[in-house]
């Protein structure tokens, strides 16, 4: 049986400087989500907007980081939403800007660790977002999740994150602009890392479907995070974070179609997407397509099809 969709709104924008990531959640109402996954056959369920916790007192020791406090009540309460979806059905978390997966991701992984199955994480991303908030130089908070999820020190603001996700069962794909500090870390860890060259080297299927193997191998949940800059700017100009040489819409289908054929996708994050700075809704319409092809919209239904 399908699990139902439960799509939950994250207007956050503190991890970030620019405006308008919290007109995200609306853009993708408008923009027909929900209604474009009921048209495949998919139950949902929209659970509205979180609201965030009660601010606590937090301190940190990099006078960069901004917003701490305000991010820290966004993933207490966004990690109790997905905990609580997750075991319901298919969370689809809207963004709001990437902090957000600092929730989401932690939701997922207290249900990973209560099922006993191993979590899994693609991040779809230009960026690889391996800061702690000690080493970002930005202060932006939406450039740190990976690091929170892979149990990196320096979030002593946070929650603890409930069964770090070990290195080995992330992977970065498509990104092209990587910090030094990331850098340095990334090369100590295990990570699997397809940034953009890997990928126009080796084709956007190959190093996906080696992961996937993986995930499939050790019966793992998969938790997807696409940060609409994984697209390339032409196609998705409304993120504040564009960088050039992303994935192309057939590239980008073409991901969410091999996702959707493995059956392995247990949550999902859509993330950056800025409505203030699209053009007639274009980025939040292709995104609403992507996830029609996560969720199995095909460009032609053949009743077999094996490419290996
Ligand atoms: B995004 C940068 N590394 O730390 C920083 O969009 C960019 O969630 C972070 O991937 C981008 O500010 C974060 C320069
Ligand atoms: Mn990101
Ligand atoms: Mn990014
Ligand atoms: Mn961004």
């Amino acid at each position: 049986m399908k699990p139902t969709c439960i799509l939950i709104g994250a207007p956050i924008d503190t991890g970030q400087k620019r405006e308008g990531c919290l007109m995200g959640p609306a853009a993708y109402r408008v923009a027909g989500l929900a209604q474009s996954l009921e048209a495949l056959g998919q139950s949902v369920i929209d659970h509205g907007d979180v609201t965030p916790a009660p601010l606590r007192e937090t301190d940190c020791a990099n006078p960069a980081v901004h917003h701490l406090a305000e991010t820290v009540a966004w993933t207490e309460a966004l990690a109790e939403a997905g905990e609580e979806a997750m075991a319901k059905g298919l969370p689809i978390f809207m963004g709001g800007d990437h902090s957000l997966s600092l929730g989401s991701v932690a939701g997922v992984a207290a249900h990973a660790a209560k099922v006993g199955r191993p979590l899994f994480v693609l991040w779809l991303d230009a960026h690889s977002d391996y800061h702690t908030p000690l080493t970002t130089q930005s202060g932006n908070l939406h450039g740190t999740p990976v690091a929170y999820i892979a149990g990196r020190n320096g979030f002593e603001a946070f929650p603890p994150f409930p069964a770090p996700v070990p290195a080995e069962r992330i992977c970065l794909y498509g990104i092209r602009s990587v910090d030094s500090a990331e850098h340095a870390g990334l090369l100590e860890s295990d990570m699997t890392v397809c940034d953009m060259r890997v990928l126009d080297e080796r084709g956007i299927v190959a190093p996906l479907r080696e992961f996937l193997d993986t995930v499939r191998a050790q019966n793992g949940l998969l938790h997807v995070s696409l940060d609409v800059d994984f697209l390339d700017p032409g196609i998705a100009p409304a993120v504040g974070t564009t960088v050039p040489g992303g994935t192309t819409f057939r590239e980008a289908h073409l991901v969410m179609e091999r996702l959707h054929e493995s059956g392995l996708v247990t949550s999902l994050d859509l993330v950056e997407l800025n409505p203030f700075l699209d053009e007639r809704g274009k980025t939040a319409r292709l995104m609403v397509e992507l996830v029609g092809s996560l969720m199995g919209r095909k460009v032609f239904d053949r009743p077999t099809r094996s490419f290996g």
